[in-house]
C-alpha cells in the first residue's frame, strides 16, 4: 500500500469511527427501549388511530358519518365524584370559590353543597358551569376531553350505538341494564347513582358511565354542521361559538339520548343537576 493510500485509508478509519461511535455509544447506554405506558391513576389510555364519527341516522347534529383520526390520549374512568372536586374547592377558597357548585336542596337525592360532598363522595358532581370544569381540570394537571376523544372512548372503532352494544336491553354477566337513565329499571328511579354502578356499561376500553348517570361536558363549542366540515385529523371543534357540547345523557333522559353517537349544546354557564364531567390527558411521551 502506497503512503497516498494509507493516508487515505487511515482518514478514512478515522471519519467511519467519529461518524459511527456516538451511535454505538448510544446504544450501549443513552437509548432507551419504548417502555409500556402506565395510565395516571383513576385513567385508561385511548389508543390512537382511526374511529367513525357520528351517524348517517343520528339526531341534530350527530351526522353525517365521518372517518376521522385522533392521537392516544389518557381519560378517566369515571365522571367526576364529589370527592375529587371537594379537594379542588378548598384549595379554591372553600366558601369564597367562584367555582362552587349549585345547590339542589333535596332535588332527587342530591343535596347541597358542600355536606355532600360528605354525604356522597362518589356521587358525580353536578350543578357545575363549563368554566369550573375547565379550572378544575387545569388544578389536577389534566383538560377536558374534545368531543372527539370524548366519542371514540365511549363508542371504540365497531360504530357501537351504546358504550356496550348495539340493545339497550341485553344481558350482559347477568345484569339487564348497563346505565343509569330516566326510568331505566335500573335501580337508581330517577335520581342520580354513585359513579361506577354499572359495570357491564363500560365502553370497549373499560370507561364507566358514558351512557347516562351525568351529562359531561367536553373542551368543543357546539354546531349543529361541525360534522360538515370537521377536519379529519384531532378535530377540536369550531373556533367561536355560544354553547359548549355535552355528552352521554343522564339520569333525566331515557335511552336514546344515552347513544355514544347524542351530541347537544348548553350555554357554558348552566349549571344543572344532571350535567357533571370527566377529564383526559395528553401522553408527553408517545411511543
Ligand atoms: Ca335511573
Ligand atoms: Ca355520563
Amino acid at each position: 500500500m502506497s503512503a497516498n493510500c494509507r493516508l487515505s485509508f487511515n482518514l478514512f478509519c478515522f471519519f467511519w469511527a467519529v461518524l459511527h461511535l456516538p451511535i454505538t455509544h448510544g446504544h450501549a447506554e443513552g437509548a432507551e427501549t419504548p417502555r409500556p405506558l402506565t395510565p395516571p391513576g383513576g385513567m385508561v389510555l385511548i389508543p390512537g388511530g382511526e374511529f367513525t364519527m357520528g351517524d348517517d341516522a343520528g339526531g341534530i347534529g350527530a351526522k353525517p358519518a365521518h372517518q376521522i383520526s385522533i392521537d392516544a390520549y389518557y381519560i378517566d374512568k369515571h365522571e367526576v365524584t364529589n370527592a375529587d372536586y371537594f379537594a379542588f374547592w378548598m384549595s379554591d377558597g372553600g366558601e369564597r370559590s367562584k367555582h362552587t357548585p349549585v345547590s339542589y336542596g333535596e332535588e332527587v337525592g342530591l343535596g347541597n353543597w358542600p355536606e355532600i360532598a360528605q354525604s356522597k363522595p362518589n356521587y358525580p358532581v353536578v350543578g357545575i358551569s363549563w368554566a369550573a370544569a375547565d379550572a378544575y381540570a387545569k388544578w389536577a394537571n389534566k383538560r377536558l376531553p374534545t368531543e372527539a376523544e370524548w366519542e371514540k372512548a365511549s363508542r371504540g372503532t365497531d360504530q357501537r350505538v351504546w358504550p356496550w352494544g348495539n340493545a339497550f336491553f341485553v344481558s350482559i354477566r347477568g345484569a339487564n341494564v348497563h346505565a343509569n337513565v330516566w326510568n331505566g329499571r335500573d335501580g337508581y328511579d330517577n335520581v342520580l347513582a354513585p359513579v361506577g354502578k354499572f359495570p357491564t356499561g363500560a365502553s370497549p376500553y373499560g370507561v364507566y358511565d358514558m351512557g347516562g348517570n351525568v351529562w359531561e361536558w367536553v373542551a368543543d363549542w357546539f354546531s349543529e354542521s361541525y360534522y360538515y366540515r370537521s377536519p379529519t385529523e384531532n378535530p377540536a371543534g369550531p373556533d367561536v361559538g355560544s354553547r359548549r357540547v355535552v355528552r352521554g345523557g343522564s339520569w333525566a333522559n331515557g335511552p336514546q339520548l344515552a347513544r355514544c353517537i347524542t351530541r347537544m349544546g348548553h350555554h357554558p354557564a348552566v349549571g344543572t343537576s344532571f350535567i357533571g364531567f370527566r377529564l383526559a390527558k395528553d401522553i408527553d411521551n408517545q411511543p
